[in-house]
């Protein structure tokens, strides 16, 4: 894991990373960079973890101090190693049904679904937000064909017109907006799924740290009405972990395969 500077999101989650990693005996590198890196400092670095043969897959945390270029940087990783699945060629081939790795929060959210035994076959899914990192991939993931997908997908933002009248035709709500309390009851049919994809700190003076985890769901209004409703934290964010985790150990097998 490559992390640039020290926003402390990212370093608690760069630390869970590699608390996983311990657990799982994997062994594991993290890269701490100071804030004013370079661009070309770290697109070494990246060059550097390519050509590194004790390195199967690697991350550069995101997101990434305002002089870096993302773009560049991700273009830079070798796709074999992209175990985020952001790589250009990487994305492309999930999008065609030839996946090399599944971006890792979609892939969370699939799991999520398959493993509480969710039918999504022909299943209306809306997906709430158009991030290149969890709505475009998710609902590029769930009209595939195959088990955990086969779904009728739609897509809302926050340019969408009446978007509430579309979130309400849901069978299965997905919601990654990155605004606290952004669904809310009257906006979910009764007994849809809903899984909340966000992570947002709101200030809480009630809480030892002042702030507290909240998602994009009014959770304790929707759960009400839902068959089934995944929390923050404690649920999409830990499948996130676990599903790098399992795009590592695939490139280290596909990498033993081709040696
Ligand atoms: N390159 N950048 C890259 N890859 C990623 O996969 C990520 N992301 C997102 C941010 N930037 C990235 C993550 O890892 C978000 N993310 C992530 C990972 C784990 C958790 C949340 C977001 C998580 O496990 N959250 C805990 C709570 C942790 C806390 O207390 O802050 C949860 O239970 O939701």
């Amino acid at each position: 894991m490559v992390l640039v500077g020290s926003d402390p999101a990212s370093e608690v989650y760069v630390r869970m990373k590699g608390k996983k990693c311990e657990e799982l005996g994997m062994h594991s590198v993290t890269v701490a960079l100071p804030e004013d890196t370079a661009e070309e400092e770290l697109l070494k670095k990246v060059t550097g973890l390519n050509s590194d043969k004790s390195i199967h897959g690697f991350l550069v945390q995101l997101p990434l101090p305002k002089h870096i270029d993302e773009k560049k940087v991700i273009n830079a990783i070798d796709p074999k190693k992209d175990v985020d699945c952001f790589h250009p060629a990487n994305v492309g081939k999930m999008l065609i049904g030839e996946p090399e790795f599944l971006p890792a929060t979609p892939a969370g959210v699939q799991q999520m679904l398959v493993r509480s035994g969710v039918d999504t076959k022909g299943k209306h899914v809306v997906v709430v937000g158009r991030s290149n990192i969890v709505g475009k991939p998710m609902a590029a993931m769930m009209v595939q064909k195959g088990d955990g997908a086969d779904s009728t997908v739609t897509v809302v933002h926050s340019r969408t017109k009446d978007l509430p009248s579309i979130t309400r035709q849901a069978d299965i709500l997905i919601v990654a907006m990155g605004k606290p309390n952004f669904v809310t009851a009257d906006m979910v049919k009764e007994g849809a799924v809903v899984i909340d994809v966000g992570t947002n700190r709101v200030e809480d003076p009630a809480a030892p740290s002042g702030s507290r985890l909240v998602g994009d769901v009014d959770f304790d209004n929707v759960k009400k009405k839902t068959s089934a409703i995944s929390p923050v934290p404690g649920g999409v964010g830990p499948m996130t972990i676990c599903m790098l985790m399992a795009n590592t150990v695939a490139a280290a097998e596909k990498a033993a395969v081709s040696r």
